[in-house]
């Protein structure tokens, strides 16, 4: 899907630990207005069920294994995060459901805004006709 990028980071790696790091101006594109992550996940528990009218995130899996599966109704894409070098850059407009795949997973979520449940649609018919209507997350 266009809209969802998948990039690899460098890992600046040292005898005490590895670094990585991603900026806006070069990985992404928006300032990051909020940070939440999601611990204590239960492995083969299926979250997310949602799409964002506006929101655009950058998601990644510092420890474990995170599928992630997106969809615009037409088209399905699905990302393994297994590397915390792993960042997935995500624009507004599509449906995702996401599942651990290993206990002690972590996915964290940097977004381009504050939170607002009115830019939510969590009915999966409901997106359907938005995503006609708006045509955003075109492939
Ligand atoms: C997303 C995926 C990857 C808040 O009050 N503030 C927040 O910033 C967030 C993110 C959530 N909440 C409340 C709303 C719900 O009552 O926390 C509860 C659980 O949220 P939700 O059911 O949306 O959780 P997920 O894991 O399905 O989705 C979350 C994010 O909401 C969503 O933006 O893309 O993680």
């Amino acid at each position: 899907m266009k809209k969802i990028r998948e990039v690899t980071l460098k890992e600046i790696k040292s005898p005490g630990g590895s670094l990585s790091f991603f900026e806006k101006g070069k990985e992404i594109n928006f300032d990051i207005k909020r940070i939440y992550y999601i611990y204590k996940f239960c492995e083969q528990n299926r979250r997310g069920f949602h799409a964002h009218k506006e929101l655009k995130q950058v998601m990644f899996c510092p420890h474990g294994k995170i599928k992630v599966e997106f969809t615009d109704g037409r088209m399905k894409q699905s990302y393994l995060l297994d590397d915390p070098t792993k960042i997935l850059v995500i624009e507004k407009g599509y449906w995702r459901e996401f599942v651990s795949l290993e206990e002690g997973s972590i996915l964290f979520v940097g977004a381009s805004d504050v939170y607002d449940e009115k830019d939510y649609i969590r009915d999966y018919n409901e997106y359907l006709k938005w995503e006609e209507d708006n045509n955003e997350s075109a492939i």
